[in-house]
This record gives structure tokens, C-alpha cells and sequence, in this order.
């Protein structure tokens, strides 16, 4: 029976919170699941160096992921090659598997346009800052796939604050009348900046809201990177390849938690308990995924190490290379709003050049 087959309240899990198999490890080679913990490694380092180049005054506001590392590698390894990932604002774990450089992400949080270029042969739309509105995107352009005969899935993050907005309704019905290739995925961290999930929605879970679209919905322990992979692999196929009493989309409820603020412009101990925050760092994916390959001989402190000075490498090497780009002129701000600029963007592109002019470079950049 697929993992899809469950009661959407009853949690998937693979690793218990000390590592310990609880359910049935997926097929993954020694490589890949040794590249899977590398690439946590990799976002909770970039995550760390990210937000001191913030409170740095080297980047602007910065939305950061720890915590929510095992969700996003877990889940960007079950896409195939020829599968889109619609992100939202906090997945930058995931972009840089679907083969978004760091530089980029880098660059597009200083402030840089080119930082929502997407390489050609990266199959991911840019990042979505208004709230779920990459779930319709998502939705028609699983769609297209379908219409054009393409063999590949669409998956879709938003959070559990982004479940409460129209376009997340619209998206998941359109794919459940339309048996769309769609993955949706929510990442549940528990707040919506400074809203909890049970003032969110008073269902028991935000899985089982795919019972009403008509498919299949799961629950996840979105800390526990193998079971986000085994729901996710089993998502991807199905969408591609449904069996006959099989519809294609689902969606998946990864529960889990940031550990550190919304974004650097938020404060969480002013709405949430730092005792909280520590119940669930006991749960923190990496150390889970680092115990399992430790114990199954495919990790020990010489690889660990290897891997934790790789990264740091080429985390400095991307930070390096964003920095020497030129920085942006601010006017860049009204010139990639609209294909065309509106009469609103034009006339505050004109207000912004007269102050330009007043008040100088000393006005508008701090060094
Ligand atoms: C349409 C829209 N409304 C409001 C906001 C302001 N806003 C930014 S993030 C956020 C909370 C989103 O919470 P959630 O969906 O749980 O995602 P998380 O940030 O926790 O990953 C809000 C309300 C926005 N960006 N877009
Ligand atoms: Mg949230």
C-alpha cells in the first residue's frame, strides 16, 4: 500500500528524534544519503552566514530556514529531473538542489535583480513573497504539463499561514477537478510570523483539507528528512503515473518549526516561548540524519568533517562572489515591476529621480 494510503492524522515518520528507524528506510544509495545530509549541512550553514551578512549591514532583510532543512532537501531529492519547483520566500535549501546557484540567492536578498534570474536548465520559478500566490502558477502550469503531454510533476511550497488564503483554495480545487500533476507543499513551522497554526485553521490537520478537493492528503514529520522523501517520491510518482483509482495531486503537511525568526526585521520572543523553541530543537533534522548514517557505517568523524569544511568553502566562495558584484541602482527597483511600467510606476519612478537628484547618492546609500 502506497504511504499515501493513510489516515491523514496518523504522521509518517521513518526516524524517530534520536535517529533510530521507526519506519521503512526508502531506497536511496549510500551517496545520495550521504549528499542529503551535505546538503542540510549546506543550508544550515549558508542560513547562519545569511543572517550575520544582515545584521552586517551586508544584505537586506533576510528570511531564514533553520530547522526547516530536513522538509526541504528531503523533498527537492524525490523531483525528477524534468520536474518544476514553485517556491516561496524560504526555500533556499531547495533552490540550490533544483540547481539555483547560492550567489543568486544571495544576490536577490541584497537587493539584486539578477538574483531572480533562474539558470536555463533549472527547473524553478522565482521566489513568491505575496502569500501563496505560486499555488495557482503551480496549479496551470501543472496543468500545461498535462495539456502538452509532458511527463512531469509540479510541486508547490507555502506555509501554514499561506492555507488560509484564497489562491491556496483556488489552486488545490482547479488541480483536483483538472487531475493535475501537483505536488502541494506545506510547510508547517507553527507560525505565520507571529500566528500560531491553531489560530491558523481549527482543523485538526491542514492535510486532511485535501479530503475535500478530492485527493489524497498526508501528514509528515517534516524534521525527519526520510519520511518527507518517502511521502514526496511516492507523490512525484503518482502524479506521473497514477494507478487506475489513483488521482494525481497531493498534498503534503510537513509539521515543523523555524527555529530562529521570521525574518531579520522580526522578534520572536516577543510571541513565542524560548522553551518552545527548545523542545523543538531536540527534534532538529540534522543531527537525526547524522546519527542514522553513523550508526549504519556510512558517516564518521573524518567524512563529517570533510564535508562541514567543504561547505564552509563554498558558502565564503558564493558570499565572495555576490559582494563583488556592482550593487544595484535603486532606480532597478521600478524598471522590472510590469513588463511595460504603468502610469503609477512611472509616476513613482519620476518622484524617486527628482529626489535622487535633491538629495545624492549620500541620501540613498549608506556605505
Ligand atoms: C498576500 C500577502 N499577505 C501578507 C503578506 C505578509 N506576510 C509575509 S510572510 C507572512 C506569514 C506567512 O506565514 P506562512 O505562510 O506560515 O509561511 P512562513 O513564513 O511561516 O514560512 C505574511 C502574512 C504577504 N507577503 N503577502
Ligand atoms: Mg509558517
Amino acid at each position: 500500500m502506497s504511504v499515501l494510503q493513510r489516515d491523514p492524522q496518523d504522521m509518517l515518520r521513518v526516524l524517530d528524534e534520536d535517529g533510530e528507524p521507526v519506519g521503512e528506510v526508502p531506497d536511496l544509495s549510500d551517496d545520495e544519503l550521504v549528499r542529503m545530509y551535505r546538503e542540510m549541512w549546506m543550508a544550515r550553514h549558508f542560513d547562519t552566514r545569511a543572517v550575520s551578512l544582515q545584521r552586517q549591514g551586508r544584505m537586506g532583510t533576510y528570511p531564514p530556514l533553520s530547522g526547516q532543512e530536513g522538509a526541504q532537501i528531503g523533498s527537492a531529492f524525490a523531483l525528477d529531473e524534468e520536474d518544476w519547483m514553485f517556491p516561496s520566500y524560504r526555500e533556499h535549501g531547495a533552490a540550490l538542489h533544483r540547481g539555483l546557484p547560492l550567489k543568486r540567492t544571495l544576490l536577490y536578498w541584497m537587493g539584486h535583480e539578477k538574483g531572480n534570474r533562474i539558470p536555463e536548465d533549472a527547473n524553478i520559478f522565482p521566489v513568491a513573497v505575496p502569500i501563496s500566490t505560486q499555488i495557482p502558477h503551480a496549479t496551470g502550469a501543472a496543468w500545461a504539463k498535462k495539456l502538452q503531454g509532458e511527463d512531469s510533476a509540479v510541486l508547490c511550497y507555502f506555509g501554514d499561514g499561506g492555507t488560509s488564503e484564497g489562491d491556496f483554495h483556488e489552486g488545490l480545487n482547479f488541480a483536483g477537478v483538472f487531475n493535475t500533476p501537483n505536488i502541494f507543499f506545506c510547510n508547517n513551522n507553527q507560525w505565520a510570523i507571529s500566528v500560531p497554526r491553531e489560530r491558523q485553521t481549527a482543523s485538526a490537520t491542514i492535510a486532511q483539507k485535501a479530503k475535500a478537493y478530492g485527493f489524497e492528503g498526508v501528514q509528515v514529520d517534516g524534521m525527519d528528512p526520510l519520511a518527507v522523501y518517502a511521502a514526496t517520491r511516492a507523490a512525484v510518482k503518482k502524479a506521473k503515473d497514477p494507478a487506475e483509482d489513483e488521482r494525481r495531486p497531493t498534498l503534503i503537511e510537513a509539521v515543523q518549526y523555524r527555529f530562529g525568526a521570521h525574518t531579520t526585521a522580526d522578534d520572536p520572543t516577543v510571541y513565542r516561548d524560548s522553551d518552545e523553541v527548545e523542545q523543538w530543537k531536540q527534534k532538529d533534522p540534522i543531527p537525526r540524519l547524522e546519527t542514522f548514517l553513523r550508526d549504519t557505517g556510512r558517516l564518521d568523524d573524518e567524512k563529517v568533517d570533510a564535508i562541514q569544511s567543504e561547505v564552509e568553502d563554498e558558502v565564503a566562495e558564493a558570499i565572495k562572489a555576490a559582494e563583488a558584484e556592482p550593487r544595484p541602482e535603486p532606480n532597478e527597483m521600478f524598471t522590472n515591476v510590469f513588463a511595460e511600467m504603468t502610469p503609477e510606476v512611472q509616476a513613482q519612478a519620476e518622484a524617486f529621480a527628482e529626489l535622487y537628484e535633491e538629495h545624492g547618492d549620500e541620501g540613498f546609500l549608506r556605505e
